[in-house]
Order: structure tokens, then sequence, then C-alpha cells
């Protein structure tokens, strides 16, 4: 009997010894001391002893249960030791790695835009002007010389607000509430700002873009002035070479209108970017039409002055080549990354 007990004591030291792992550990303990384990059975076996003999086999398997169940756990505590040493070694920073540099940011390529066309009209004498992007119907349209029904009005497909408040649709408003301000002293100035339209987006339309107007008022301007107003700027956005044309146009606001297009950089040679016409559509412009100086109390009698108005995305994507206007909204940074 203690012989076959010394051969279970054995077998069990050696399957507890060969364990490496929590989930072998708790395997052995389950053969060991289930309910059908080796040294549960035993115990069962008592009975078949006779009673004298009964007091020294009890504790014979008492004393291995507690032996057993001591190796059991000392095994045990190894092991998970191990397992939380490894653990941790894989979880290990190395506080000394050299960080990872974080990308600069950059102004958006059509604020670097607007800031140079700002500046290149402030080098002429020009100020800057801002004004509400929610906005009365009246400033937006009526002012301008767009009365109810007009078909201007369906031309600019305004975001109505209410029957009278709207997105603007153009910075025009801007420039009238600056004539209110300083009438009748001269204006000189540029206004840059978000404006828009209920457009779809496609690779020419936005919703909302920027766009750049200018104005002057004072006595004595003239259309000429306009025109050298506009080839210098040209000139600078798009290259000294250029030259620029006008071609009559209406506006309601401006009497006589005009559209100017400026000369394209493949000098005829034709490209996709003119599209073989050798020209560039840039902006819009004319003489504030009389009625829209005196709506601003400004007398038309003793007043002149003009106006003109670009799209910056338009400008931006003649000036690099960019084939669709989603492009600037996107912010891909490979995109952005080559201004
Ligand atoms: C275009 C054309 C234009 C104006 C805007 C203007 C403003 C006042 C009075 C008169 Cl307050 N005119 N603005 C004039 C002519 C053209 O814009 O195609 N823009 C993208």
């Amino acid at each position: 009997m203690r012989e076959e007990l010394q051969k279970i004591a054995e077998e069990a030291r050696e399957r507890i010894a060969d364990t490496s792992s929590t989930t072998e550990i708790n395997q052995v303990r389950i053969e060991l001391f289930g309910k059908k384990g080796t040294i549960t059975q035993l115990s069962r076996r008592l009975k078949e002893f006779p009673p004298e003999e009964r007091p020294l086999f009890g504790k014979l398997v008492n004393d291995l249960r507690q032996e057993l169940t001591g190796v059991l756990e000392e095994r045990e505590e190894a092991i998970s030791r191990r397992e939380k040493k490894i653990r941790l070694q894989e979880e290990r920073i190395d506080v000394e790695l050299p960080g990872r540099k974080p990308r600069r940011g950059r102004p958006h390529p059509l604020l670097m835009l607007i800031d140079e066309i700002t500046g290149i009209f402030l080098g002429m004498g020009f100020d800057v002007a801002e004004g509400p992007e929610i906005e009365w119907d009246y400033y937006n349209f009526e002012a301008l010389n767009i009365p109810p029904e007009h078909p201007a009005r369906e031309m600019h497909d305004t975001l109505y607000i209410t029957e009278k408040i709207l997105l603007r649709t153009h910075t025009s408003p801007v420039q009238v509430r600056t004539m209110e301000e300083l009438r009748p002293e001269p204006v000189r100035i540029i206004a840059p700002g978000r404006v828009y339209r209920r457009d779809a987006l496609d690779a020419t339309h936005s919703p909302c873009f920027y766009q750049i107007e200018g104005l002057a008022v004072d006595e004595g301007i003239t259309f000429g002035d306009l025109k050298g107003i506009l080839t210098v700027f040209a000139r600078k956005i798009f290259g000294k070479d250029r030259v620029v044309r006008f071609r009559p146009s209406f506006f309601p606001f401006t009497e006589p209108s005009a559209e100017v297009d400026v000369s394209c950089g493949c000098q005829g040679a034709g490209c996709r970017v003119c599209k073989n016409t050798g020209w560039l559509e840039i902006l819009g412009a004319g003489s504030v039409d009389p009625r829209v100086l005196a709506m601003a109390g400004y007398d038309p009698e003793k007043y002149s002055g003009f106006a003109f108005g670009m799209g910056v995305e338009r400008i931006a994507m003649l000036r690099y080549g960019i084939p669709d206007i989603r492009y600037f909204y996107e912010n891909d940074y490979r995109f952005l990354a080559q201004f």
C-alpha cells in the first residue's frame, strides 16, 4: 500500500513539475483534487480497509494531499511570477526612444491667396472691410439695384433664413454698409469673405466659397482707373508678362460692366486650363451704377466709382491648374503641402 501511494505521489510531483502555464496548473489541480481526481478517489477507498488499518491509511492520504497541495501552490506561484515578468517585458516602453515629430500646421492655400491679394490692394491704397455673413435682403440685393422678382436673385440661388434675412451671396453688402458709414468721404476698400449659394457641390461649384470684392468711390473716378488697378492686380497674381482684356458684360449694380480676362500662361499655344482659348476669365467689374451710389447716400452727379468681384477658389484653380474645387475642402495633406 505504501508503495502504491509512493508511486502515485511520485507521478503527481512529476506532473506538477512539468507544467509551464496557469492553464496547465489548473488542469493538474482537477486531475488530482477534482471529483474524479486521483487523490479524491484514494480517500474513497478507505472502507476497503479493515477498521484497524483505516486511521493509518487516512493519515497517509491526508499527508499526501497536504504535500501535493503545497507543491502545486508553489509551482503555481512560480509560473504566475514568470508570466507577469514576461508580460511586463512585452509592455515595456522605451522612454529614451526619440519622439515622433508632429507635422507643423500651415495656413490653408485659400487663406494664403486671400492674404496675397489683400496685400496687393493694400499696396494700392485700399483698406480691408468686413461684415456679417447673415445679411438683410436689403444690403444683399435691394441696395445693389436688384429689386424683388429681379432674375438676378435666381441667378444667385440664394439661401434664405427668413423672407428678409439670408446668407450673403456676395460680399457687396459689406461695401454698401461701408459706403453708408463713410459718406460723404471717399471709399477705397476690398471686402474678402465667405459667401453662400444654393448650389450642389461639383467640380466648379460649392455652396460656400470665398469672394473678394473691391470698391472705390470718389469725385472723378473713371473706368480707366479700374482698368489700371485690375491690370496691376492681374500681373502681380499671374505674372508681369500677362495682358488683360475687358469684355462687355452686365451686372445690375454696375454700368458699364465688364468681364475681365488675363492671358493664359500657355501664350495661346492651347492648354487644358484655358481650354485652348488663350484667356482666363478672372473677375467681373464695372462703374458703380448711379442708382447704387444714390441709395448709399452719395450724390451721383458729384461722385462716381468702380467695383469688381472675384471668386478666390476660381483664381487659385486658374493660377495653379487645379481641376476640381473640392480639393480645397478635403484637407488631404498631400494636396495642402504643395502650397
Ligand atoms: C463677379 C462679379 C462684381 C461688383 C461685383 C459691386 C459692389 C458694389 C457696387 C457695385 Cl457695393 N458693384 N460689386 C461689381 C461688379 C462685379 O462681381 O463675377 N464676381 C464673382
